[in-house]
């Protein structure tokens, strides 16, 4: 089963989206398996945001993800890396549909609200940066059979 790291970042705390943003993935029919609210220190961002680093992006991204307290979650499910891309819409919002997160609320890449991993790999070494395996809870859920077959 896929995992995928999703973090609401500060300007969707800020803003008060937690519960809009939760919201839109437990709708879709992810399974949330771990969820925290913290705020990251450089070492974490600096873990997080590795592939990166050397950007000139890079200094900006790492103040803007430390700069106050985030969630983040761990949502599992099959294709759980494409459905909450696509439910987080393109990195930069101009470019995000209507209808996703970064669309719905975004206006620029660097405050574009919400982070998910780009691939299952990613999903599992992204996951295991934030939590341990004792804090991801495998559950059933009474709804699965209607919505996986
Ligand atoms: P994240 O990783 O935050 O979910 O975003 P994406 O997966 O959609 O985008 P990414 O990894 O390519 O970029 C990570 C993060 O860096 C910011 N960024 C990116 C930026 O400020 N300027 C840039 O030119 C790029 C490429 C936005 C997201």
């Amino acid at each position: 089963m896929e995992k995928t790291l999703i973090l609401v970042k500060p300007d969707g705390v800020q803003r008060s989206l937690i519960g809009e943003i939760v919201g839109r993935f437990e709708r879709r029919g992810l399974k949330l398996i771990g969820m925290k609210f913290l705020q990251m220190t450089t070492e974490l961002a600096s873990k997080h945001y590795a592939v990166h680093q050397g950007r000139p992006f890079y200094d900006d991204l790492v103040a803007y993800i430390t700069s106050g307290p985030i969630v983040a979650m761990v949502w599992e499910g099959n294709d759980a890396i494409a459905a909450a891309r696509a439910t987080i819409g393109a990195t930069k919002p101009v470019d995000a549909s209507p209808g996703t997160i970064r669309g719905d609320f975004g206006m620029e890449i660097g405050r574009n609200l919400v982070h998910g991993s780009d691939s299952p790999e990613n999903g599992e070494l992204e996951a295991s940066l934030f939590f341990s395996d004792e804090e991801l809870v495998s559950w059933g859920r009474d709804l699965e059979s209607w919505i996986v077959e």
